[in-house]
């Protein structure tokens, strides 16, 4: 009797389950222009987070379990890339589905720079805008603001609002630029009129402490870069004078995000909504909450990883509280490789002990090489998207094409590739080609093969103690063979030398 009744819970289930993914494949192919039906589409972003960096790509040291489980029950892409070694870049380039090498300005930008995505430009979030999404961002920008000077105690415009964004909660740059303020719709968080907010990134305002003058105030030093203007004991880049009532505290950063982002779910999940959610771990400066200093034993870098996977995991909670886990598709990835200093004393590199944040592969941030772009990249969809491991190579500039397929609006005049079948698992082929960049160089990736090609500059970023990737001859691997481009088989093998050559000619025209 007891074994008949769980079969027969165990075949409701079965079929409950089959069911629904069915009827959910047919939804979206049906209803294909109208939002009613399509998920909620979330992309988790972090910072700097290298191909090692999670124990689901590998490291041993540290073990973040809630992006883990995004990988066990989705896609986990081991080909994935950003499109840069560096922030802007690989921003602009999800947003925009636009290699960043075709803009020159596309570059780490000032925290003063204006709006780097032309307010006429296709974006990601527009194109889900029109096809119903209620669409934000919280988290990290780095995209530019304003149209050239920034008057930082009026509304600021354009910017997230004005490329798509119906709602808008950000850092502006980075955590390391100034304003270190909180701008929501283009308004500073919290400003006191009577205390303005001057932004200089060329000279200092008379009479404030930089932390070349008082080095007594300093909580953190810093080690290259970073010796402006000093908030809350950090020194940063560029000077900032006012706006006491403002300024963010940094070890809140991560919780005041992450309460955001539940807020958001929560208040807009009777309708489809895109958030792009962008963490800003485990970039400098690494300020852990203090419930989490100490945590990982590498430092305030392991540390703030293990606080960027708890908040998913509590971010994971609302979305199931909310009953709305089924219908979210979730991709999580980071802007580019990981570095260990990137300008500050913060035992990054005396405590990093055996972890290996670049995972196996050569080269970190602003590299040329593997670590510089590949980075942990997956797609969660429960009960729609089943677990598996993917070697296709996609890069996030295919977020546009491939999202704008699954609510039903095609996206032709991109550099974007619609590969929604590859990322939701149904389908192995992914792009045969990517050009990869790095500080304005760049290379090919051509199936099992990568490319670099010959560039003047230093071989060794050296303040920070990784390779560039630039040499003055042509360097080509085989990374199914040879993931640590360890063998230049560029010599050996001229020919496909050749064909890389002149492949990456005809993609650059
Ligand atoms: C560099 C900063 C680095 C980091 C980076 C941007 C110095 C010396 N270094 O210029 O600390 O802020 O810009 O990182 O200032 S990114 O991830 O946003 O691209
Ligand atoms: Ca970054």
């Amino acid at each position: 009797m007891k074994i008949k009744l769980n079969t027969w819970r165990f075949l409701i289930l079965l079929i409950l389950v089959v069911s629904s993914c069915t009827t959910n494949s047919k939804t979206i192919k049906k209803t294909n222009k109208v939002a009613d039906t399509a998920p909620n589409i979330i992309v988790i972003y972090l910072d700097d987070l290298g191909y090692g960096d999670v124990s689901c790509y590998g490291a041993t040291e540290l073990q973040t379990p809630n992006i883990d489980a995004l990988a066990n029950g989705g896609v986990k892409f081991t080909n994935g890339y950003a499109s840069s070694a560096t922030c802007t870049p690989s921003r602009y380039a999800m947003l925009t589905g636009m290699y960043p090498w075709k803009n020159k300005n596309a570059k780490i930008l000032p925290g003063d720079a204006p709006l780097l995505i032309d307010i006429k430009q296709q974006t990601l979030p527009k194109l889900l805008s029109k096809a119903g999404y209620q669409t934000a961002i919280i988290g990290k920008w780095h995209l530019g603001l304003g149209a050239g000077f920034v008057n930082w105690n009026e509304t600021i415009k354009p910017g997230p609002n004005e490329v798509g964004f119906d709602e808008a909660y950000i850092l502006a740059a980075t955590q390391d630029r100034v304003p270190t303020v909180y701008i929501e719709n283009g308004n500073v968080v919290n400003l006191d009129k009577k205390d303005p907010i001057e932004v200089n990134y060329k000279k200092n305002f008379k009479g404030q402490p930089t932390a070349k003058s008082n080095p007594e105030m300093l909580l953190m030093k810093w080690h290259h870069g970073h010796n402006n203007s000093i908030v809350n004991g950090i020194p940063r880049i560029g000077y900032m004078k006012g706006g006491e009532a403002a300024k963010w505290t940094d070890t809140d950063m991560a919780d005041h995000f992450l309460t955001k982002a539940q807020t958001y779910v929560k208040n807009h999940k009777k309708n489809p909504f895109f958030l792009y959610y962008a963490m800003q771990q485990p970039h400098v400066p690494r300020t852990p909450h203090p419930r989490f200093v100490g945590t990982s034993g590498m430092g305030p870098r392991g540390d703030v990883i293990l606080e960027a996977d708890w908040c998913i995991g509590e971010f994971m909670k609302t979305l199931k509280e909310e009953g709305i886990l089924e219908n979210t598709l979730i991709v999580f990835s980071s802007d580019n490789g990981p570095v260990l200093n990137d300008g500050y004393y913060d035992d990054a590199v005396e405590k990093l002990g055996k972890h290996d944040p670049k995972g196996g592969l050569r080269g970190g941030k602003y590299s040329l090489f593997e670590a510089g772009t590949r980075v942990p990249f997956i797609t969660y969809w429960k009960n729609h998207i089943k677990p598996s491991v993917s070697d296709a190579i996609v890069c996030q500039m295919d977020l546009l094409a491939s999202l704008g397929n699954l609510v039903g609006i095609e996206e032709a005049t991109t550099d974007s590739k619609d590969l929604l079948s590859t990322l939701l698992g149904q389908d192995k082929k992914g792009r045969d080609h990517l050009i990869i960049e790095a500080k304005s160089n760049t290379a090919l990736r051509s199936g099992d093969w990568m490319m670099i090609p010959p560039y003047k500059g230093n071989a060794m970023n050296k303040k920070v103690g990784t390779e560039t990737g630039n040499t003055p001859d042509y360097k080509l691997y085989n990374l199914k063979k040879d993931k640590g481009q360890q063998h230049n088989l560029a010599k050996e093998t001229p020919e496909k030398l050749e064909e890389m050559i002149q492949l990456f000619k005809q993609l650059k025209q």
